[in-house]
């Protein structure tokens, strides 16, 4: 199994995470989204999305990084992805959850246009609109999902064990962390936050992404 892959994107590092915690070899290619590889042939022959992630299972390819995590659990067996109807009903739709609800408010309504000249909009009231608007949906997304944490019986996003979905959602919560997002107003998603933190693979997952927010600490960004 082949993986394609940037190590600063999210949608990549839910793919590392899930697969080196599900035990699962793969042949990782880096492809350089800073100098525009994912733009050009070859990687944009094999993937006209022109974007990372994307697996190579022989001559069957795999975009979208929800589906992805699903196909590696499914094929090595992992009990993170449920194999009755209701629990992988549960976990799909805390997936589609994150993917429509959460990612496109933190990610591309709030990080994403503050580091990324590309997604910044074309004047300062429209980004500053934009920052707004997006920062209190996100701290909206939060509130529901600290409820949805809370309680013993809720370690994790679908229940009492570890799945697809939580290796989905952190990279995508942990965007904030970027911008100096304070999460200690939602204290069951921060220590859902630190539990995942503890995953054998998670430093070496994120070493690429913990070195540029190192490098962000003092900027002043719209955050909360
Ligand atoms: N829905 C896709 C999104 C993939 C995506 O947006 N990848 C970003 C990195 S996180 C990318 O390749 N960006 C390159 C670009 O925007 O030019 C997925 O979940 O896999």
């Amino acid at each position: 199994m082949k993986i394609y892959y940037h190590p600063m994107s999210t949608t990549s590092r839910t793919v590392m995470l899930c697969a080196h915690e599900c035990g699962v070899q793969a042949d990782w290619q880096v492809v350089d989204l800073m100098t525009g590889e994912h733009l050009k042939p070859p990687y944009s022959d094999l993937n006209p999305n022109r974007l990372v992630p994307m697996l190579e299972d022989g001559d069957f390819r795999l975009t979208e990084s929800a589906a992805i995590v699903g196909y590696i659990a499914e094929k090595a067996r992992s009990p993170a992805c449920p194999t009755d109807l209701h629990g992988r009903a549960r976990v799909n739709e805390m997936l589609h959850w994150i993917n429509s609800n959460l990612y496109k408010d933190i990610g591309y309504g709030l990080v994403y246009p503050q580091l990324f000249p590309h997604h910044k909009r074309p004047s300062e009231e429209l980004q500053q609109g934009t920052l707004a608007w997006h920062k209190a949906k996100t701290q909206a997304w939060l509130k529901l999902l600290d409820e949805k944490l809370r309680g013993p019986q809720r370690p994790y996003l679908c229940g009492a064990s570890i799945t697809i979905a939580d290796y989905f959602g952190m990279p995508v919560i942990s965007l904030g962390e970027l911008i100096g997002c304070n999460y200690a107003p939602y204290p069951n998603v921060a220590r859902w936050m630190d539990r995942m933190k503890e995953l054998k693979s998670w430093r070496k997952v994120n070493e690429v992404f913990d070195g540029y927010a190192a490098s962000l600490k003092g900027q002043s960004f719209a955050t909360f």
